[in-house]
């Protein structure tokens, strides 16, 4: 057997295993072998990560915000210097392939922090003149303190990082617990923060089970905001542990988002955009458009093109260049979605392309599975609305816009929809009325990290990206002075 790698948690600066000597073994998704262990942190890992936080804070939140930017955008430029070193770890950790973690993850990761970096120099206090009553008020933007970010296996980086990004910009001190499920790159970030200059105790990283390391982070009194991605019942088990003691809320959670297809779209875009908008990530992206509805004088056209492309995608070793789709990001996970295969199966949905686990030669015990389409009669069926979170798109056809708007709202998710039409008072009147927090027209996971980014109804609460990051992590507090 390879050496194991051993992941460490980071706290205060320093690399350390877990008091208790709790390992968890860590997967590598393309052929199944454990590769490495992790720390099962305990709440006292968790309680040595907060002392850390809460001793760096009065420094940190006294910081300049040149010299914060300055560290932020270090950061970044060191990402990016060791783009390939990260992009392999976290294909190796994830199953994606390497030509998506080093063109989106590792880069977005980058982006996140120079971004933050230079969004802090623009962020700004308030002041509003009460004309008539010789007063004014100012608003100051403090930062809270310290706070818990707790992010997911699918991007692993990527939105570890669109967290403590922010955080630390805004001047807080951070408690954070990457998922069990891909902790690599996180655990090598701290090497970066330490060379970046980044105080010791602003950012710790601890390592373990969401029941446990993350369970701790959630129930500690003094963590005072806790800003987290991941499953829809997660997050509500936090919503619920957190409410009694009044803390400050990010949930971006799952989501079932319709990707709508009008007969006068731009067709070929529209087509090489859904097959990625419905695979890419081995389908593991909350924004993927896992519902497609396809107006009915194109139906049967959209059906034949988009099976064919489908078809050609390449499922294989998630290092192999030329790799479309990687492994899915554990076993329980492949059987999960396999288990709604089998659903959509009793439920009448025709199985287009796809359907079965693949075997990759010399990879055995991988966890492949084929790009699947599914046709549906019903956009009532189960398959059409709970989320799969793999590679497994429906598809059906609708009639009038009023048909198709009422189907796209009926679930109970609204995080992201697109739309794909060449009629301005369409877009309108869809984008008006679908029930997300996001909204595509002609176009799929173009981001501006300037705009709101979450969901509506069981997608979560609240925003992140740009300042709606910065004033969720920080608290607002008014001076109202008379003279
Ligand atoms: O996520 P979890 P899971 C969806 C997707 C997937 C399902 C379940 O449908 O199949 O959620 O995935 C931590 N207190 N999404 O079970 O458990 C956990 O350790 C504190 C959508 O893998 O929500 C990890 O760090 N933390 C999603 C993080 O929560 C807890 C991305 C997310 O894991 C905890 C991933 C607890 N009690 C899955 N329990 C998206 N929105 O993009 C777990 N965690």
């Amino acid at each position: 057997m390879t050496k194991m790698e051993k992941v460490k948690n980071y706290i205060n600066g320093k690399f350390h295993n877990p008091l208790q000597d709790n390992w968890i073994e860590n997967y590598c998704p393309a052929n199944g072998d454990v590769y490495g262990l992790i720390p099962n942190s305990s709440k006292d890992d968790v309680e040595n990560a907060y002392i850390a936080a809460k001793s760096a804070f009065p420094t940190w939140s006294q910081t300049t915000l040149e010299e914060r930017s300055r560290i932020l955008i270090k950061i970044s430029e060191l990402l990016e210097a060791n783009l390939q070193r990260f992009a392999e770890a976290e294909s190796k950790d994830n199953g994606k392939p390497i030509s998506l973690a080093k063109s989106v993850d590792i880069p977005r990761a980058a982006s996140n922090f120079r971004f933050f970096g230079n969004a802090i120099t623009q962020f700004s206090s308030e002041s509003y003149e009460s004309v008539g009553k010789n007063a004014v008020n100012y608003t100051l933007r403090q930062p809270i303190g310290v706070v818990g970010c707790i992010s997911p296996w699918n991007l692993p980086l990527y939105l570890f990082t669109w967290k403590i990004a922010p955080a630390i910009a805004a001047g807080n001190c951070i408690v954070a617990k990457p998922s069990e499920v891909t902790p690599m790159t996180a655990f090598l970030l701290g090497e970066i923060c330490n060379e970046a200059g980044l105080p010791k105790g602003v950012l710790n990283i601890v390592h373990g089970l969401g029941t446990s390391t993350g369970q701790a982070i959630v129930e500690h009194p003094d963590i005072k905001a806790i800003s987290f991605t991941g499953g829809t019942a997660t997050g509500a088990h936090i919503a619920k542990v957190a409410a009694p003691m009044f803390k400050k809320l990010s949930l971006e959670l799952g989501g079932k988002n319709p990707n709508i297809i009008f007969a006068d779209c731009d067709y070929d875009d529209m087509l090489n955009t859904t097959v990625r908008s419905s695979f890419a990530n081995q389908g593991q992206i909350c924004l993927c458009g896992s519902r497609i509805f396809v107006e009915a004088s194109i139906y049967d056209k959209f059906k034949t093109d988009f099976v064919k492309k489908v078809k050609q995608l390449k499922v294989g070793h998630p290092s192999n260049n030329d790799t479309n789709i990687g492994a899915l990001v554990s076993k329980p996970h492949l059987e999960k979605v396999m288990s709604y295969i089998n659903i959509a199966k009793k439920e009448n949905g025709k199985i287009l392309c796809g359907g079965n686990k693949v075997t990759v030669k010399g990879f055995e015990n991988g966890y492949y599975l084929e790009p699947t389409v599914i046709e549906v009669q019903t956009d009532e069926c189960r398959i059409n609305q709970e989320e799969v979170f793999g590679p497994v798109v429906t598809i059906m056809t609708f009639n009038t816009e009023e048909d198709v708007l009422k189907m796209a709202n009926k679930v109970k998710y609204g995080l992201s929809a697109t739309l794909w039409t060449n009629s301005l008072k369409r877009t309108m009147r869809m984008s008006n009325q679908l029930q997300a927090g996001i909204v595509w027209v002609n176009t799929w996971m173009m981001r501006d990290l300037r705009t709101p980014f979450g969901g509506v109804k069981a997608s979560g609460v609240g925003r992140e990206g740009g300042f709606e990051a910065l004033r969720f992590f920080t608290e607002a507090k008014n001076v109202c002075i008379k003279y």
